[in-house]
C-alpha cells in the first residue's frame, strides 16, 4: 500500500479531492475514476455509515485515488475500523487540543508509535501480513481545525507527534470565531487560516482545506494549502445539472 496523497503532502505538492456524502458505490466508483487524488467518505455529515462504507471503500479499491475518511467523533473504535476496511487516512473533526490530538494519532498507529489494535481486515485481503510492516508510515493522521479552542492551541496540535497534517472545517470555524457562517472575507477569518497555515509550516505539516466551490479549493491551493476538496459528490452532481438544464434550455 502506497498512500499517494500522503506522498504528496510529505512532498510539499498540493492535491485535491473530493467529499463523499452519498451512500452508493455508483456515484464513489464514478468519482474515483475521474483522476482526483483523493476522496474523503464522511461518517461525520455525510449520509452514510459504517456498513456502507464497507461497500464503497471495496468499490474504489484499485482506483489510483486515497481513500480518506471523515471519523464522527475522535474514539479508537471509530478510527480503528475505518482503518481495518482500507481507509487510509483519517481526518478527525473538532480536535481542541495537543492531548485531543494525540489521541486521534494514538489511534492511528500500531504500537510503538501508537495504540492501534491489530486486527486489518480489508487491508490484509489485499497484502495480508505485509500490511502490518507499512501501516504506520502509510496512514495519514489528519486533525480538523475548526473551533475557537483548536485555534488557540494550533501551534501545539500542529507539533503533536504522528500529526500529517490540519485540516480546516470553515464553516465550524466561523462559528468559532463568532462570525457569521460563510464570511470568509471576515478578517478575523482571514486571520485564523493565516495562523493555521503558519503552525503548519513551522511544524513542517501538510495543511488541508474544505472547500465550500471549486474556487476556494483554487484559492486555497494558491495561497499556501496542501490540499482542498474542491467539492462534494452532491454539489458536483447539482451543479452539473444546472449547467446542463441552462444549456439545454438555452440560457
Ligand atoms: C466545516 O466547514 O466545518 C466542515 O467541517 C466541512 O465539512
Ligand atoms: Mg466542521
Amino acid at each position: 500500500m502506497i498512500n499517494t496523497a500522503l506522498q504528496h503532502w510529505r512532498e510539499g505538492k498540493p492535491s485535491l479531492g473530493i467529499w463523499i456524502n452519498l451512500p452508493d458505490i455508483h456515484v464513489a466508483e464514478t468519482l474515483a475514476r475521474t483522476g482526483v487524488d483523493w476522496l474523503c467518505f464522511d461518517l461525520q455529515h455525510g449520509l452514510m455509515d459504517y456498513s456502507d462504507l464497507n461497500r464503497l471503500l471495496p468499490a474504489i479499491c484499485g482506483q489510483p485515488v486515497t481513500p480518506l475518511v471523515r471519523v464522527a467523533a475522535n474514539t479508537p473504535d471509530q478510527i480503528g475500523k475505518v482503518l481495518d476496511v482500507g481507509a487510509e487516512g483519517v481526518i478527525v473533526p473538532m480536535v481542541n487540543s495537543a492531548e485531543e490530538a494525540r489521541r486521534a494519532a494514538a489511534a492511528c498507529y500500531y504500537p510503538p508509535q501508537g495504540q492501534r489494535s491489530c486486527g486489518p481486515m480489508r487491508p490484509a485481503m489485499e497484502s495480508g501480513i505485509e500490511y502490518l510492516a507499512h501501516a504506520n508510515a502509510q496512514i495519514a493522521c489528519l486533525p480538523m481545525i475548526e473551533t475557537e479552542e483548536g485555534l488557540a492551541n494550533v501551534e501545539e496540535i500542529a507539533a503533536v507527534e504522528g500529526v500529517d497534517g490540519l485540516f480546516v472545517g470553515p464553516m465550524d470555524l466561523c462559528y468559532g470565531l463568532g462570525i457569521a457562517p460563510g464570511d470568509f472575507a471576515n478578517p478575523r477569518f482571514k486571520d485564523a487560516i493565516a495562523a493555521i497555515v503558519a503552525a503548519c509550516q513551522k511544524h513542517e505539516r501538510a495543511v488541508g482545506m474544505f472547500g465550500y466551490s471549486a474556487e476556494m479549493a483554487h484559492d486555497s491551493l494558491a495561497s499556501g494549502f496542501h490540499f482542498a476538496s474542491a467539492g462534494t459528490d452532491i454539489s458536483f452532481f447539482r451543479a452539473g445539472v444546472n449547467r446542463g438544464l441552462a444549456i439545454a434550455r438555452g440560457e
